[in-house]
């Protein structure tokens, strides 16, 4: 299940050449076709593999280290540009066979849309599925300029597919009013803070299925400005972890996850892709079980 490394000749520290020991797969979807904005995330994968090498295997948070857990990088999926709804097949098709091989999918954007089909899948697996989505963003739209599929909109497929009911929504804070309206009329919505209503919500889901998706840009730009739609007003990387901890220590069934929209290029001090890779360690020793 190696892929082609398009964009990596790297892989995420501590990460094991044996897939079949391995419950958690890391693997990357380089794909910033559809943003309304600035480009750049299909660089986001490949350069959070690279700074992972600064962080320590420890996680004094979780008294857990990485080096005691089996994981798999799959490098970076081989996705045709410009052909949105094509790469959007591939990464469902590589998603199905992870779900197929019982393993933890956790995957790093590109841009928000290639969540889609990881939705759809992981659906189809686990009909009682919820999701948690932390962005700045809610990505409600029906569409973008008359485009269906675009960055903007994969949450409202996702409500559409397995209701509203079952999408909970974290530190949105832009947005349309129809997408709001639509927001607080559908959807379990908590703009503008994380870690406190998350807290509160989480016993509803102990021992549901959740898919977990973190848009970068939840933060404030201050934390992290290499994201294509930065947001003023976002959490810090303190209450980003205290929230994927939060989540870590409850008794939700977290089934897979994925971190988006990091945009190495616009940030010269790297500290996005750098706590993008903090996430992601807190991720693999706090959702894998
Ligand atoms: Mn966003």
């Amino acid at each position: 299940m190696r892929l082609d490394q398009a964009y990596s000749g790297n892989v995420f520290i501590c990460s094991s050449d044996d897939y079949a020991a391995s419950k958690a797969v890391i693997y990357g979807m380089p794909m910033d076709f559809t943003v309304s904005f600035r480009p750049g995330s299909r660089f986001g994968p490949a350069r959070i593999r690279e700074v992972s090498i600064g962080l320590e295997e420890y996680s004094p948070y979780l008294d857990k280290s990485i080096l005691d857990m089996t994981y798999f990088d799959a490098g970076d999926l081989l996705l045709p540009f410009g052909n949105a709804a094509r790469s959007l097949d591939i990464i469902g098709e590589y998603v199905r066979g992870l779900l197929a091989d019982d393993k933890f999918p956790i995957g790093l954007g590109g841009e928000h849309l290639v969540s889609w089909p990881i939705f759809r899948e992981m659906y189809a697996k686990y009909p009682d599925l919820a999701i948690v989505h932390l962005d700045a963003h809610a990505d409600l739209r029906e569409q973008y300029e008359g485009e269906p599929l675009s960055h903007s909109t994969p949450l409202r497929k996702a409500a559409e597919l397995i209701g509203g009911k079952n999408v909970y929504q974290f530190g949105i804070r832009s947005g349309s009013r129809e997408e709001w309206a639509y927001a607080r009329e559908n959807i379990n919505f908590y703009p503008f803070e994380v870690v406190e209503p998350l807290r509160k919500v989480l016993p509803e889901l102990a021992g549901r299925p959740v898919y977990v998706t973190i848009d970068i840009d939840v933060l404030d730009p201050s934390c992290a400005p290499g994201t294509g739609t930065a947001e003023a007003g976002g959490i810090t990387s303190k209450e980003l972890l205290q929230a994927v901890h939060a989540i870590a220590r409850s008794n939700a069934n977290v089934v897979g996850c994925d971190l988006v929209e990091v945009a190495p290029a616009y940030d010269p001090t790297e500290q996005t892709q750098i706590v993008a890779a903090k996430i992601i360690r807190e991720m693999l020793l706090g959702f894998v079980k």
